[in-house]
């Protein structure tokens, strides 16, 4: 049988990078989005080589809808029947409070997180539809299921994700196609020293007296959904880190 497709946003860094690796050594070929090339380039070099996958790089920015549109178009022919999409690119951007923070900053993470995920889930779910095949696996978070001090705008984000996710299942119910919501808890990636806006110390901090997940630890959960028998539907999938109870509460060892 011909190697699957996974498409994955956000595959440069943190838990699309993790996904890009667990998919390929499971034998996948990979369409990998990024707003820059670079680190894709060097993914797809590594990955080529070191399990004789295909990789194709597709750039664009999720919150640019023409640019997205137009690169999904630009696809050949052979690289368009995706059988899963990993809606993974977002973002956090800041701690501030909900009526203190910046709006060009919330924006950035409204587009992104849901406007960007569900113009995605809009351009490549009626091709699954038609061919009787596929599965969403959106990446939301413990954020989604509650609100906590510092997160009221990214947690709106996540919230948002979940109803997607769970509304996205609502509309398929009468196919074949599968929809995952991941929620993970504490990461460790370049995603908390974004939420601190470059602050690395603020970012180790958060951190420090625990042991975080790693983007590969969430790729393996990713992998796990997608890889279950047909007529398995993981719908969702909490995980965090052992120390960690809920989204404020965790255990740090001094
Ligand atoms: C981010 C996870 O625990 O920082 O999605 O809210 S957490």
């Amino acid at each position: 049988m011909e190697a699957k497709i996974v498409f994955i946003t956000g595959a440069s860094s943190g838990i699309g990078e993790g996904c890009a690796r667990k998919f390929a050594k499971e034998g996948w070929n990979l369409i990998l989005n990024a707003r820059t090339v670079s680190k894709l380039e060097e993914l797809k070099a590594e990955l080529e080589k070191m399990y004789g996958v295909r990789v194709y790089i597709l750039p664009f920015d999720v919150r640019d809808r023409k640019q997205a549109a137009a690169a999904l178009e630009s696809l050949p022919e052979e690289w368009k029947a995706i059988d899963v999409l990993v809606n993974n690119a977002g973002l956090v951007i800041g701690v501030d409070k909900e009526f203190e923070g910046s709006l060009d900053e919330w924006d950035i993470m409204i587009d992104t997180n849901i406007r960007g995920l569900l113009a995605m889930t809009r351009m490549v779910v009626p091709g699954m539809v038609e061919r009787g095949r596929g599965h969403v696996i959106n990446i939301g978070s413990i954020a989604g299921d509650a609100a906590y001090p510092g997160g009221s705008v990214y947690c709106a984000t996540k919230a948002a994700v979940k109803a997607l996710s769970d509304g996205l299942r609502i509309d398929l119910v009468d196919t074949p196609l599968r929809v995952t919501n991941i929620k993970p808890g504490m990461v460790e990636t370049n995603f908390t020293v974004v939420r601190y806006r470059g602050d690395k110390e603020a970012a180790d901090n958060f951190y420090k007296g625990i042991r975080p997940l790693t983007g590969d630890d969430i790729a393996e959960t990713v992998y796990f959904a997608a890889s279950a028998p047909e007529h398995i539907q993981i719908a969702e999938v909490l995980l965090m880190p052992t120390y960690q109870a809920t989204g404020t509460i965790s255990y740090k060892k001094k």
